[in-house]
């Protein structure tokens, strides 16, 4: 099978681990890099042997876009409408970051301009893919718990994420774009779509302009309630980032997803424990591991699904599913009332 030919559309931090989780899945080319300041980009041509570099995304689609597959956007969170739309012009599929876009209308705008362009749009979203994610559904599916009725899923930590994306500080909406489109993806994957929600949320770091604690409570199509909280401003014993941890109850015993990936399945016999450990590629940064580690076998699904060998779960249909959520979350948070989907 012939390799897919795509280009990288920013190289701050999430490239330095996107492209070579690229080159751990293989079967892609990496053309060219684009970045508004060059020499971010130039370092990382050199690192991985890109042949062109571009500060401008316009020349390089111009130049490149016949020989071209797709474009992987990897920018802040503001821009991902617009070169979604740009990248859809040249007729080339494309791969964004999430969260999909700021605001329900742009996601929508988003979904529009890929469907009249007659291009694929897939966006990256790892966390349903880390290793512990898939281990917890395995064992939800397997039936070992029974029927689930109850979930708790936590992203809740101190680490100072800020450092190494400051841009993270000044998104007037912070956590549930940032971490609420992770972990309400998450909800959705394990226990299928949301009936209703609640939403509270607070700002507790005076330093920030969004709110960093959020907590929300889903009542699922299923009858399962489910409640997912995120918070940055949480100092605990032990911290956990950026693992997600769980406790899933069911009709004839629980499972709970605790820190380093173990997970403890109990029934009325007793509890026994399986791991979930990522795979600790040599170019992850450790503090990010299970979520470096889940890229790559997030882009081997939305290659597949590019290729067509096989389904993208993250296509953006699936994915505006997940933004609603989101923006249902800050509605319900700013009405303090339950909001029915
Ligand atoms: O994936 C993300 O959105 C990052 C995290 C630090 C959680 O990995 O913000």
């Amino acid at each position: 099978m012939k390799n897919l030919k795509f280009a990288v559309i920013g190289t701050g931090f999430w490239a330095n681990y996107q492209i070579p989780a690229w080159f751990e899945v293989g079967g892609v080319e990496l053309l060219a890099l684009y970045n508004r300041t060059r020499s971010k980009a130039d370092v990382l041509a050199q690192q991985f042997k890109v042949p062109y570099v571009y500060d401008r995304v316009e020349d390089l689609l111009d130049r490149h876009s016949p020989e071209l597959d797709f474009v992987d956007i990897i920018t802040d969170v503001d821009t991902h409408a617009p070169l979604t739309a740009l990248a859809a012009s040249y007729g080339l599929d494309v791969i964004c970051q999430k969260p999909m876009s700021t605001g329900l209308e742009a996601a929508r705008n988003m979904l529009e301009d890929s469907r009249r362009a007659n291009v694929r749009l897939l966006i990256h979203e790892n966390f349903r893919w880390q290793a512990p994610i898939r281990k917890l559904q395995e064992i939800i599916n397997s039936g070992a718990i029974g029927k689930p009725f109850k979930a708790r899923l936590s992203f809740c930590s101190g680490f100072p994420v800020f450092a190494n994306q400051p841009f993270l500080a000044d998104l007037e909406q912070f956590i549930l774009t940032d971490i609420g489109s992770h972990l309400l993806d998450v909800c959705r994957f394990l226990f299928g779509e949301v009936a209703s929600l609640y939403c509270q949320t607070r700002r507790v770091n005076p330093r920030i302009k969004g709110e960093d604690v959020a907590n929300v409570l889903m009542q699922m199509r299923s009858g399962l309630s489910c409640y997912a909280e995120m918070s940055y401003a949480s100092i605990l014993e032990k911290e956990a980032f950026p693992q997600t941890l769980a406790v899933v109850e069911g009709e004839t015993g629980s499972v709970v997803l605790t820190h380093d990936f173990q997970l403890r399945i109990s029934t009325r016999q007793g509890t026994v424990l399986a791991e979930g450990n990522p795979t600790l590629y040599s170019w992850l940064d450790p503090a990010y591991a299970v979520v470096h580690s889940s890229i790559v076998d997030c882009n081997r699904n939305l290659l597949a699904g590019l290729r067509g060998t096989g389904r993208a779960e993250t296509t953006a249909e699936d994915n505006f599913e997940t933004i609603r959520l989101v923006y249902a979350a800050y509605e319900s948070a700013a009405r303090n009332e339950v909001v029915y989907l």
